[in-house]
């Protein structure tokens, strides 16, 4: 077998888009319809162990707000009215040009494409935002660099279940161990791993002390030439930063 794909998280992987973006957005929706719903930064940290916005909403009002749960049909229709507006909001900040990628993103993505390799995203957001993210970072003609996009949109179950990496999978027509993932959750490697797929793993403020049981490695950005990156879990390695013979010599030993 050799390595033929890279898979890419979106949130929190590609960009760091939880606390200035979803954030924001979530109560700026809240704000539209009138709702004294708050999110802190503290509870957004503990709501996000529940993938997808809509769900993460659904989470909320079911243990926030009982009283409201009570009529399934009410909150499927606010559900849908607040993530809506959010995610209005949301592509509304990512066309401003705040987001950016995080560290190694951009170089690592050109050198794959250089190597020959596909590349692809399996993300728990929207097509829409996933669109609106990359013609905000790395512009609308990178669109069509990727062989392949997986969104929450389009499958049942968001991560920690497979569904999205399964898809990513059957739309690339690639096996498992044919490429590799890179997450930031533990929900993320959750979902790689229940598909098969060896993932590395950048942490963030959010998922820092979360468990990567699996992880190839766990760094705390994919580093660039002058800007190492930190081990936090897997083998010793003289590499300073993710390129495609570290990835290799990863492939090498975790994934035939
Ligand atoms: C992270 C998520 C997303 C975002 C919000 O996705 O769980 O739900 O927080 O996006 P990933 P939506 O790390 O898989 O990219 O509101 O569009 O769901
Ligand atoms: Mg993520």
């Amino acid at each position: 077998m050799t390595l033929k794909a890279l898979i890419f998280d979106v949130d929190g992987t590609l960009t760091n888009t939880e606390k200035n973006g979803h954030l924001p957005a979530f109560n700026r929706a809240f704000r539209h319809f009138e709702l004294d719903w708050i999110w802190s930064n503290e509870l957004y940290h503990h709501l996000l162990n529940v993938s997808g916005g809509k769900e993460r909403l659904r989470f909320y009002i079911n243990n926030y707000h009982p009283d409201l749960g009570n009529n399934n049909d009410n909150v499927e229709d606010l559900v849908g009215k607040i993530h809506r507006q959010k995610t209005e909001y949301f592509v509304n900040w990512l066309a401003g040009g705040e987001a950016s990628l995080r560290v190694g993103i951009s170089r690592l993505l050109n050198e794959a494409l250089d190597a020959g390799l596909q590349i692809a995203i399996a993300t728990t957001t929207s097509k829409v935002n996933v669109y609106a993210l990359i013609e905000a970072t790395l512009g609308s003609d990178f669109l069509a660099k990727f062989t392949a996009f997986a969104t929450g949109d389009l499958v049942k179950n968001q991560k920690p279940s497979s569904e999205v990496y399964d898809l990513v999978l059957q739309k690339m027509q690639l096996k498992a161990n044919e490429v590799i993932a890179f997450e930031d959750s533990s929900n993320g490697i959750l979902a790689a791993s229940g598909a098969g797929i060896k993932t590395i793993i950048t942490v963030n403020e959010y998922t820092v002390n979360q468990d990567f049981e699996g992880a190839m490695a766990v760094l705390d950005n994919l580093g660039n030439r002058g800007r190492p990156f930190q081990l936090i879990a897997g083998d010793k390695t003289a590499k300073t930063y993710v390129d495609i013979d570290y990835l290799k010599e990863l492939y090498e030993k975790h994934c035939c």
